[in-house]
């Protein structure tokens, strides 16, 4: 069974969003621990396996360690039979991959920037800023439900995640807020939000 290192109510929290939404949660050892937040509460927990105490971090039955969501929820959509992206060849592929590079290449750092305040030419002409973000959703999102067409895929989970943990970095973009409305719409959110209350009480009790 993979094992996924989660802290509760983290970016790791979307994987858990996607395993709920498969019906795999039970397939995958979820083992909670705590992380070093931004105002420095917390602590690296020395039962977390990723080298910085970061999560996600997924571990193989093969023993390979994946870092980074995309390339986790990649893989466990992919392990499990691929319910939520298309196969190599299917139509919307290309545009598959682009969101999941796009989400923590050029969307992470942007709205990292936003929320810190930074404003750098580097950082710009690298990744641009969040008003190109909202207006590739924007693009992106034209005459369809989801990112790839009528149905949700990993793509929304991971690109929607941003906007539904800090709603005032979304957007003003009435087809953005109405695309994140539909993808949490779709999760499991009293299953999601019991999930995390447990583990937080089994931290806090630890
Ligand atoms: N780009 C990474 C970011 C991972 C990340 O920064 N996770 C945060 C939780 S929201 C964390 O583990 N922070 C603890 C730390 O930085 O020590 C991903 O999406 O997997």
């Amino acid at each position: 069974m993979p094992t996924l290192y989660h802290a509760p109510n983290s970016r790791s929290s979307r994987v858990i969003a996607q395993l709920m939404l498969m019906g795999k949660l039970d397939a995958v050892d979820v083992v909670i621990v705590e992380i070093v937040k931004h105002d420095g509460s917390g602590r690296r927990d020395p039962n977390n396996a990723h080298p910085e105490g970061k999560v996600p971090y997924l571990v193989t039955d093969e023993g390979e360690h994946i870092r980074e969501s995309a390339a986790i929820m990649m893989y466990l959509d992919e392990l499990f039979g691929q319910p939520l992206s298309p196969r190599p060849g299917q139509p919307g592929r290309g545009s598959y991959l682009t969101w999941m590079a796009y989400s923590g290449g050029v969307m992470e750092p942007a709205l990292v920037a936003h929320f810190s305040g930074i404003d750098h030419p580097a950082l710009v002409g690298t990744f641009r800023t969040m008003v190109e973000v909202g207006a590739q959703l924007e693009v992106g999102l034209e005459g369809k439900g989801f990112l790839l067409g009528d149905s949700l895929s990993v793509a929304d989970l991971l690109m929607a995640s941003a906007f539904q943990w800090a709603p005032h970095l979304m957007p003003e973009i009435p087809t953005v807020k109405a695309w994140v409305q539909r993808v949490s719409d779709a999760l499991d959110n009293d299953g999601l939000q019991s999930f995390e209350s447990e583990a937080l009480s089994g931290l806090e009790a630890a």
